[in-house]
């Protein structure tokens, strides 16, 4: 009996028949979310170029996607993408890559990003820990949770990455889990339409490092974790912080429209062009 092969199958190069990642890893689900969103949207991957930086989550669209891709260094990727979109306006220019990419070493790129609004569609995937490279502790590890590099438990507070990118001015911010990833798929979506910068912050697990130091358990555990832990923001308006807790905040928190940066460019060297 032959196998049917997968419906998104045709958005990935034919030569790339194995994935990079860990069995249960929820780059699959984020991986699934992105092409769905772009099949339901009818594009086609030439309308797009794709871009990452370095980390597990960073191996999503490279070399998978049958696109043009870029895998880019450590914490650039929205630096790269920045001047793709500002030399090619007319495509569709998404970064997928990791928390620790995202919002350590590349921590400026997004926020100011966000603050040009710049139209990128930026998947974050946050699986609170530097994954590829062990285990270490990111800005999003949990605080008091014990990793290689915080032995002790980490001092340290955590991003909320969805709050500090609205905060920075992004037209379009949502965060879902990989237990939501219809949700997940809608709002990537949006994304993609919306013209301007928009995040959507992927909460998902790694069931090998993140796994190794948490008590939550395998892949199906952390699944379950975010199912009985997510709250909808429209839920938590009235909720006192002590409730909020643990909790992970999900839905759309920002859907606005105000003027994008690589429109603004283009009106400009119009304008001085006509002046010359
Ligand atoms: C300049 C530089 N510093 C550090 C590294 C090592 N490094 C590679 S990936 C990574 C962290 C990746 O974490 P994250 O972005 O959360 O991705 P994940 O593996 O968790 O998906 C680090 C520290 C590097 N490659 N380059
Ligand atoms: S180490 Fe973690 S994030 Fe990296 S592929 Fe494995 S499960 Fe996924
Ligand atoms: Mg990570």
């Amino acid at each position: 009996m032959s196998i049917p092969e997968h419906p998104l199958r045709k958005y990935t190069r034919s030569h790339v028949t194995r994935m990079t990642t860990c069995p249960g890893c929820g780059n699959g689900i984020v991986t699934q979310a992105i092409l769905r969103a772009i099949d339901e949207l009818d594009l086609k991957m030439n309308d797009f170029v794709f871009v990452s930086g370095i980390g597990c989550s960073a191996w999503i669209p490279s070399p998978l996607f049958d696109a043009d891709t870029l895998h880019t260094t450590h914490g650039r990727p929205i630096a790269f993408a920045t001047g793709v979109k500002l030399g090619l306006p007319e495509k569709h220019v998404m970064v997928a890559s990791g928390d620790g990419d995202l919002t350590a070493i590349g921590g400026n790129h997004l926020i100011h990003a966000a603050r040009r609004n710049i139209d990128l569609t930026v998947v974050l995937i946050n699986n609170g820990i530097y994954g590829m490279t062990g285990g270490q502790t990111a800005p999003t590890t949990p605080r008091g949770l014990k990793t290689i590099t915080s032995p002790y438990g980490t001092l340290e507070h955590t991003f909320d990455i969805s709050r500090m990118v609205v905060a920075a001015g992004a037209s379009f911010v949502a965060r879902w889990t990989t237990f939501h990833p219809r949700q997940m798929t809608r709002s990537i979506k949006k994304g993609i339409q919306k013209k301007g910068f928009a995040l959507i912050e992927a909460v998902s697990q790694c069931p090998v490092q993140y796994g190794k130091v948490s008590k939550i358990g395998n892949a199906v555990d952390i699944l379950r974790y975010f199912k009985e832990n997510s709250i909808r923001v429209n839920k938590t308006k009235e909720m006192p912080a002590e409730e909020l807790e643990g909790k992970i905040i999900v839905g759309e928190f920002v859907d606005t429209e105000k003027a994008e940066l690589t429109e603004e460019w283009e009106r400009l060297k119009y304008a001085l062009m006509e002046g010359a």
